[in-house]
């Protein structure tokens, strides 16, 4: 296996329960961690460990990180919310990993950034990773944040990142926005894989996205990392576009962050 042991951040969510089963292959041991104990299975099985562990406490993280040799980084706030919310899961816990990095000698991290780090660019806009961030709220702050500080590490301490701006992975896509956003499970799985044994990545951002139509995100700045998406949303848009169609000036239509780009202020 290329890893002896890789640290999971964000275990017990909805990504991170996947993530438990699929990314088995990659190190001897799977070391799971979150803030709660994972609901499905509170029990660590051969070849996992289980940390319970807050990320916005630097000393617990500090211990978390050690004894790893590479960071997939999950855990946090995953939806918008007030700033200080966001301040202590997303921004202090990236520093927090990325301290542990560097302390401990971590040379790679998978960085769970998201769509709403460019979350204000339009819907009839095609981008690719080198556009100017435009965050969607304090949620894709915290991403795009997230992202600046993979940069720094790697520039200061080579430590090295790949950023995945992940689109949207549930298992079937919930409206017609994501038929663009949205990547499976197991092409997200394919992407972690290329993003853990690549060499020489620096601080790679890419899209995380399936093989769909009329996409929002060229990858090419990321074609390195040769990762080739197996899945299409487009088997789903019968089903999808059997929703009524959302009004032409509804976020959701207009914006690549859809409905996050409307929510707030919060006090
Ligand atoms: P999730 O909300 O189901 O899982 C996140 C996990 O982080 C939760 O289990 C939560 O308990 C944990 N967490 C929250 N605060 C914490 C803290 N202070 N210390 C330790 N753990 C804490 O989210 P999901 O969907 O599994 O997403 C995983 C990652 O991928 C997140 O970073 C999210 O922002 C990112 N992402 C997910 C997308 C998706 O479509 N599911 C799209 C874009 C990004
Ligand atoms: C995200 O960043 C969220 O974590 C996820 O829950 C979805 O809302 C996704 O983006 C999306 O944009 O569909």
């Amino acid at each position: 296996k290329p890893f002896k042991r890789i640290l999971l951040t964000g275990a017990a969510g909805g990504l991170g329960t996947v993530l438990r089963q699929t990314l088995k292959p990659f190190a001897d041991t799977l070391r799971l961690s979150d803030i709660i104990a994972p609901s499905d299975n509170p029990q660590a099985g051969p070849g996992e460990e289980l940390i319970l562990c807050n990320l916005a406490q630097k000393a617990s993280v500090d211990q978390l990180v050690q004894g790893c040799d590479a960071i997939i980084h999950m855990g946090g706030v995953s939806v918008e919310r007030s700033f200080e919310e966001i301040l202590e899961a997303n921004i202090k816990g990236v520093f927090h990993i990325y301290e542990g990095a560097r302390r401990h000698g971590v040379k790679r991290v998978v960085f769970a950034s998201s769509n709403h780090a460019i979350g204000f660019y339009r819907q009839d806009e095609t981008i690719d990773a080198s556009v100017p961030r435009r965050p969607d709220g304090y949620y894709g702050l915290s991403k795009a944040y997230g992202e600046e500080m993979a940069s720094f590490y790697f520039d200061r301490y080579g430590i090295e990142t790949v950023s995945i701006r992940i689109g949207s992975c549930f298992p079937v896509p919930k409206d017609r926005r994501m038929m663009h956003t949205w990547i499976s499970a197991r092409d997200l799985t394919e992407l972690i894989r290329c993003a853990l044994v690549t060499e020489a990545v620096g601080h790679t951002i890419v899209y995380g996205m399936s093989d769909n139509e009329n996409v929002w995100w060229d990858n090419h700045l990321a074609s390195k990392l040769d990762f080739v998406a197996q899945d299409t949303s487009e088997i789903f848009r019968e089903q999808v576009e059997r929703q009524p169609m959302p009004a032409a000036d509804d976020p959701v239509a207009v914006y690549q962050g859809g409905t996050f780009t409307a929510l707030g202020p919060f006090e």
